[in-house]
C-alpha cells in the first residue's frame, strides 16, 4: 500500500523474505500504523500503558509467534517473530517489551520447561491476550548476576511456600500470572507460575520512569505465598533455564531495535528535506547527510546480521553468543540513531510532535534489560577468549 513506510531496504533484503514473512510483515505494519502510532505519544506522555491494544497484538500473532498452532500460537518461523516484534517496536519499545515477556517469557518457558497440562491451561489464553503474564528474574540486588537470587521456596508437602521480591518487572501492575524464578532447599533455581490472587502476592508499581513510559513496570512482592505443586515447571531447572527464555527474547529484542532504528531514520530523512535553512533543505548539507548516510548503512548491517540469525535460529543452530552479539550491536545501532536522528531534526526533536526522543528514551532501557550492553560484550569476549571474566 503507497501510503505505508515501507521500510529502508538499501541491499534488496526483501528478496530474502518469503511471501508469508512478507504477510506477517505488513499485518503487523497495518496495524502499527492504525492503532499505534497515532496514540501511543499520548499514553508515554501520561505514563500509561495502552491495554486496548493487548486484543490487536493478539490478532496480529505477537503473542506466541513461533508457539504451535495446538496451543493457540502462530506457529511461525524465527524470521517472521523477528518481523512482528521489528514491526511493533517501529511504534515504541514498550508494546513490543510486552509482546516479548508474554512470547518469550512465559509462553516459552511454559512450552518448554512446563507439562502438557500447564500448556493446555496457560498457552491458549495467554495466545489470545485473555492472560496477560510477567517474568519475574530479576531482584534489588541481583541484576546482572541473578544466579545470586534469594527469592525462595520450600516444599510443605501439599504445596511451596514462596518468599521473596522481584524488581523492574514488566507487565507485573497488570500481569495475570507471572513466571518466576527461585532456588530450593537446595539452592537450585526452579520456574514457578504465581497467579494473581494468590495470598500474599503483591505487584507495586515503578513510577516515575523517563523510559519506557507507555510500559507499565513492577515489583513482584512473595509473602508466604502458597504456591500448589502442579505450578512448578517441571522439565528444566538451573539457571539454564531462564537464560535459555532469554535467547529467545533477546533474538526478538534484535530485530525491534531496527524497527525502531527505521523509524527515527525514516522521520530524519523526510524532514532533512522538508527543512529549509540558508535558502535549502537541510538534507543538501554535508554534515547532515554525513549522519543519514551512516543511518542507513547500521540499519543494514544489523538488518543482514540479524537476518542471518534469523536463518540459523530456524535451523536451530545459532549460539547463545551470537544472539548477545545481535541484540547488542543493534540497540546500540539504535540508540546512536535515534541521538543522530534528533539532532536532524533541531529543537523540534525534542518535542512529543515526532516520535524520536520517545524511542531515545525508550533505548535506554533496551540497552539495559535482558543483559546489559556491557553483560553482552563479556558474553562475546568469553566466547572469543575462552576466558570467562564472571568467574
Ligand atoms: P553461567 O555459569 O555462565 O551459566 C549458568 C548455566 O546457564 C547456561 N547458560 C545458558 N543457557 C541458555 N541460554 C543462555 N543464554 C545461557 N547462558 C548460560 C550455562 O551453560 C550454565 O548451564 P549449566 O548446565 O552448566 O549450569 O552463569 P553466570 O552466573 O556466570 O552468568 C552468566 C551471565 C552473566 C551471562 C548471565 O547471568 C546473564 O546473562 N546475566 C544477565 C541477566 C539478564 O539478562 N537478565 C534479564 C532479566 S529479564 C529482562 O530483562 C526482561 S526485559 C523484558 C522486556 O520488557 O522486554
Ligand atoms: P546491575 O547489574 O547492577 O548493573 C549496573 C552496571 O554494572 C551496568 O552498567 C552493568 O553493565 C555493570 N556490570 C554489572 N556486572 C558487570 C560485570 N561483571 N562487568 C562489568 N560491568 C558490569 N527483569 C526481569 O526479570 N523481568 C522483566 O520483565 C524486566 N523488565 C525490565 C524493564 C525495565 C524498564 C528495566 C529498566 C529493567 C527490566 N528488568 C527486568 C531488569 C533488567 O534485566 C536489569 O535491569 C538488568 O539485567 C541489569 O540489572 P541491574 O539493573 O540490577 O544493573
Amino acid at each position: 500500500r503507497p501510503d505505508l513506510f515501507e521500510s529502508p531496504d538499501y541491499y534488496n533484503l526483501d528478496e530474502l523474505l518469503t511471501e508469508e514473512h512478507k504477510l506477517v510483515r505488513t499485518a503487523a505494519r497495518e496495524w502499527v500504523k492504525r492503532e499505534v502510532s497515532p496514540i501511543i505519544e499520548d499514553y508515554a506522555q501520561k505514563a500509561t500503558f495502552p491495554k486496548q491494544l493487548l486484543m490487536g497484538l493478539a490478532n496480529i500473532g505477537a503473542f506466541g509467534p513461533y508457539i504451535p498452532e495446538e496451543y493457540g500460537g502462530a506457529g511461525l518461523d524465527q524470521i517472521s517473530y523477528g518481523l512482528i516484534m521489528q514491526e511493533i517496536e517501529r511504534g515504541d519499545s514498550g508494546i513490543r517489551s510486552t509482546a516479548s515477556v508474554q512470547s518469550s517469557l512465559v509462553m516459552y518457558p511454559i512450552w518448554k520447561y512446563g507439562t502438557e497440562a500447564q500448556c493446555k491451561k496457560y498457552l491458549p489464553k495467554l495466545a489470545s491476550g485473555e492472560w496477560i503474564g510477567c517474568f519475574g528474574l530479576t531482584e534489588p540486588d541481583y541484576g546482572s548476576n541473578p544466579a545470586g537470587m534469594m527469592t525462595h521456596f520450600e516444599d510443605k508437602g501439599d504445596h511451596y511456600l514462596l518468599n521473596g521480591a522481584k524488581m523492574w518487572i514488566s507487565n507485573a501492575p497488570f500481569a495475570n500470572i507471572a513466571v518466576v524464578w527461585a532456588k530450593n532447599e537446595e539452592g537450585r533455581i526452579h520456574g514457578l507460575i504465581v497467579e494473581r490472587g494468590m495470598t500474599g502476592f503483591s505487584t507495586p508499581e515503578t513510577h516515575n520512569k523517563w523510559s519506557l513510559r507507555a510500559s507499565a513496570t513492577g515489583e513482584l512482592i512473595f509473602d508466604n505465598v502458597k504456591i500448589p505443586k502442579e505450578n512448578l515447571l517441571p522439565k528444566k531447572s538451573g539457571l539454564g533455564a531462564p537464560l535459555g527464555c532469554l535467547d529467545s527474547a533477546r533474538y526478538g529484542i534484535a530485530w525491534g531495535a531496527i524497527g525502531a532504528a527505521m523509524d527515527c531514520y525514516d522521520t530524519a530523512l523526510r524532514y532533512s528535506k522538508e527543512r529549509e535553512q540558508f535558502g535549502k533543505p537541510i538534507g543538501q548539507f554535508q554534515l547532515q547527510q554525513k549522519k543519514l548516510a551512516e543511518m542507513i548503512t547500521e540499519i543494514t548491517k544489523a538488518q543482514l546480521l540479524t537476518w542471518r540469525l534469523g536463518v540459523l535460529r530456524n535451523e536451530g543452530k545459532a549460539t547463545s553468543a551470537q544472539i548477545s552479539m545481535a541484540k547488542r550491536n543493534n540497540v546500540d545501532m539504535a540508540i546512536t540513531i535515534a541521538r543522530e536522528a534528533r539532532q536532524v531534526l533541531g529543537g523540534m526533536g525534542i518535542t512529543g510532535e515526532y516520535s524520536i526522543m520517545r524511542h531515545m528514551m525508550n533505548l535506554e532501557s533496551v540497552i539495559t534489560y535482558e543483559g546489559t550492553h556491557d553483560i553482552h560484550l563479556l558474553i562475546t569476549g568469553l566466547d572469543v577468549t575462552g576466558l570467562n571474566a564472571f568467574k
